[in-house]
C-alpha cells in the first residue's frame, strides 16, 4: 500500500483500519506484536505523522498509547485479545480516568485459535471495563468506524474499544480512502479529580462512568452503525462482526439487526426489531453476549447450543446452529506447524531431550520444541511462563527442571519472572532461546536487537549485562548450534547450587540468511539408527533403502544433525 491518497486501495482489515486512523488524524500508536493485530502498527510506522513504537509488552504500549490520548492528541492502542489480559490492569482504571483526545483499544480476537493460546472473547472485556465497543464485519467498515470510535471517545470522553476477529483482520477488500484530517492537539489541563485515581476521586469517578455508559446506551438506539433491514419477516436474525455476512449468505430473505455498537446494547432497538419479526435468531461467534441480552430483554429466541461457544462460525455452521443443533467439532486437517530447517532452537531441544529434562516452555516459535519428534517441552500457559513455572517446577521437582523462553518474551514479561525467582532464592537454569528477533509474529524488532519499529537506531538492551544486574550466578552465552557445547554446560550448571542463565543466540534464519556448506551424508557409514530424524529437521527424510536423503533446496549447514549421528554418516564438508 502507498501512503498516497489512492482513491480504492486493497486494503486487510489491519491495513484498512489502520489507514482509517491516519486518516482520522492519528498522532500516536503503540501496541505489542500478536497475530492477527501486528499489520495494525506495522501500517501505521509507515506514516511519519504518527509516532508508533513496540512497546515491550501489551501493558506498556496500553500506559503509552493511553498518555498520549490524555496529552492531547488522537492515539491509539493495538494488540490480539489476550493482549488486553496483559494490559487489563491500566484498561479497567482508565475506563475510570475519561480521556482528552479520542483514545481506540483495537482487540483483535481469535475465533478458532488460528495463532493463539486461547479463544476469549473480549466483548466481555468491553462490558466489564464498561467501554463503548464497535464491530466492524468486513475491512472496508473501517472507513466509518474509526472516525466515529475517535468522536465517540472524545464526545463522551472514554476509550472506546474496536474488536477485529482473525477473518477481518486479515481479509482484504476494496477500501475507499481519504485524505488525512489534521488534527491540533489540544493540550493537557491538570485536574487532580480526574488524572489520580487515589480511593475517593476513582470513588467519584466510578459515578462518572455508569453515567456515561447510560448516556452512551441512548447512543447506541441512534448510532449510524447499528442498522436495520427489514425483508421477510418470518426470520429476524441479529448479529454483528464477520457473522453478519455469512448470515446474509446463508439467510439472504432474513430481516436483520447488524449491531455494529454493540456495547452497550441498543435495548429498544433491539426490541423494536424483535417485535416485527416472527422468529428471533442471534447469530455470533464465541460467546452468548448479545444473546444472554437479547434473554434478559424477555425476547423470545431459538437458543444456541453451548457447543457453538468453540471455534469460528462458518456459513456452513449457520444452519445447524439455527436449529439448534449440538456442534460437531472436526478434526483439524492444517498443516502441521514445523520449525524451520536450520532453525536455532532444534539444537537446544535436542540436548534438553538427551538429558531427560523437564522444560517448563513459553510462547513463540520455540513452543514448537513441544512437537515430535523433540517432544522437549511440558507446559506452555502464557507469555513469560518459562521463567515463573520454571521456578514452581524447581521448588517442587528439583534439579532436572529446566526454563526455556524466547528474547522478545524474555523482555515482554520473562524479565520480572526472572528478577522474582532470584531473590526468591531459586536454583537452576533458565535459558533465554535468543534469535535476535521476535520471530512467531513475522521478525519485529524488539529492545535486544537495538532497532525501533520504524529501523532506526536505539539503545540495545544486553541480555547477558540484563541477568548479572537481575543476581543470576552465572550468565553464559553459547551458540545455539553448538550442541556439544551446551551440553557440557547444561550439565555442569545443573549440577551447581546457583541460578544460571544460558543465552543460546544464534539469529533466526529469516532475518540471517547466511548459508554454510551443506551437510555431507555418507551411506557406508550409516547404521540406520535414526537418531539425526530425532532432531526434527524437514531437510532430512528417510528413503526407501532406509537410508538417509538431505534436501539441498532446504539444507542450511547448522550441522545440528551431525552433531547427533555417533557414526559419521553426516558430516560438516571437508574444509
Ligand atoms: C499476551 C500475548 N501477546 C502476544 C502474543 C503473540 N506472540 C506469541 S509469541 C511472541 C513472541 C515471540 O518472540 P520470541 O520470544 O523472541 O520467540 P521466537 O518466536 O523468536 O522464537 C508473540 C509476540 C501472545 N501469544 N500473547
Amino acid at each position: 500500500m502507498s501512503n498516497t491518497s489512492t482513491p480504492i486501495c486493497f486494503l486487510s482489515g489491519d491495513e484498512a483500519l489502520a489507514r482509517c486512523a491516519w486518516e482520522a488524524g492519528l498522532a500516536f500508536a503503540a501496541a505489542y506484536p500478536g497475530t492477527p493485530s501486528t499489520e495494525i502498527l506495522e501500517t501505521l510506522a509507515t506514516y511519519p505523522e504518527v509516532n508508533s513504537q513496540w512497546s515491550v509488552n501489551e501493558k506498556v504500549a496500553y500506559e503509552v498509547a493511553y498518555a498520549a490520548a490524555v496529552a492531547g492528541v488522537r492515539s491509539l492502542y493495538a494488540s490480539k485479545h489476550v493482549g488486553i489480559n496483559v494490559a487489563m490492569d491500566p484498561l479497567m482504571t482508565s475506563a475510570y480516568m475519561g480521556v482528552n483526545a479520542g483514545f481506540i483499544v483495537v482487540t483483535a480476537d481469535d475465533p478458532g485459535l488460528h495463532s493463539s493460546q486461547n479463544e476469549q472473547d473480549n466483548r466481555l472485556v468491553a462490558r466489564f471495563a464498561k467501554l463503548p465497543l464497535l464491530e466492524p464485519s468486513s475491512p472496508a467498515e473501517a472507513k466509518a468506524f474509526v472516525p466515529y470510535a475517535f468522536e465517540l471517545s472524545e464526545k463522551f470522553d472514554t476509550p472506546v474499544m474496536i474488536r477485529l476477529t482473525t477473518r477481518i483482520a486479515h481479509t482484504k477488500e476494496n477500501v475507499v480512502t481519504g485524505e488525512r484530517l489534521e488534527k491540533a492537539p489540544r493540550g493537557f489541563t491538570p485536574d487532580p479529580a480526574k488524572y489520580i485515581m487515589v480511593p475517593k476521586n476513582a470513588f467519584n469517578r466510578h459515578l462518572v462512568l455508569e453515567k456515561r455508559l447510560l448516556l452512551l446506551a441512548e447512543e447506541a438506539e441512534k448510532s449510524p452503525l447499528n442498522t436495520v433491514e427489514m425483508n421477510d419477516t418470518t426470520l429476524g436474525i441479529i448479529t454483528s462482526s464477520v457473522s453478519y455476512l455469512y448470515a446474509k449468505e446463508v439467510f439472504p430473505k432474513a430481516s436483520f439487526l447488524k449491531l455494529g455498537m454493540s456495547y452497550p446494547f441498543p435495548q429498544k432497538l433491539m426490541k423494536d426489531f424483535a417485535s416485527k419479526v416472527d422468529k428471533v435468531l442471534v447469530i455470533e461467534e464465541l460467546e452468548p453476549f448479545i444473546e444472554e441480552e437479547v434473554a434478559r430483554l424477555g425476547i423470545k429466541h431459538t437458543a444456541k447450543h453451548p457447543s457453538w461457544r468453540v471455534g469460528e462460525l462458518r456459513p456452513e455452521d449457520m444452519k445447524p446452529l439455527a436449529d439448534g443443533k449440538e456442534r460437531v467439532l472436526e478434526a483439524s486437517t492444517t498443516r502441521k506447524p514445523v520449525m524451520c530447517a536450520g532453525c536455532p532452537h532444534r539444537g537446544v531441544y535436542s540436548v534438553l531431550k538427551k538429558l531427560k529434562l523437564t522444560v517448563t516452555g513459553d510462547i513463540g516459535c520455540y513452543t514448537l520444541g513441544a512437537l515430535p519428534p523433540l517432544s522437549a517441552i511440558q507446559t506452555c500457559l502464557c507469555m513469560g511462563a518459562g521463567i515463573t513455572m520454571f521456578e514452581g517446577f524447581r521448588k517442587v521437582l528439583g534439579k532436572n527442571v529446566v526454563g526455556v523462553i524466547g528474547d522478545s518474551t524474555f523482555v515482554h514479561s520473562g524479565l520480572t519472572g526472572l528478577v522474582s525467582a532470584i531473590y526468591n532464592l531459586t536454583k537452576g537454569v533458565v535459558i533465554i532461546l535468543d534469535n535476535s528477533t521476535t520471530a512467531m509474529t513475522g521478525t519485529q524488532p524488539n529492545p535486544s536487537t537495538g532497532e525501533t519499529i520504524k529501523g532506526v537506531p536505539t539503545k540495545q538492551l544486553i541480555l547477558e549485562d540484563l541477568c548479572k544486574a537481575c543476581g543470576a550466578d552465572n550468565v553464559d552465552v553459547i551458540s545455539a548450534y553448538d550442541t556439544v557445547g551446551i551440553e557440557t554446560l547444561m550439565r555442569q550448571r545443573l549440577d551447581e547450587n546457583a541460578f544460571s542463565v544460558v543465552i543460546a543466540r544464534t539469529p533466526c534464519r529469516l532475518i540471517h540468511r547466511a548459508k554454510h556448506a551443506q551437510v555431507c551424508f555418507n551411506a557406508d557409514k550409516c547404521k540406520k539408527c535414526y537418531l539425526c530424524l530425532n532432531v526434527g529437521c524437514p531437510a532430512l527424510s528417510k528413503n526407501e533403502n532406509g537410508l538417509i536423503d538431505v534436501d539441498h533446496s532446504l539444507c542450511v549447514g547448522c550441522y545440528v544433525c551431525a552433531a547427533s549421528c555417533k557414526f559419521d554418516s553426516l558430516t560438516r564438508p571437508k574444509e
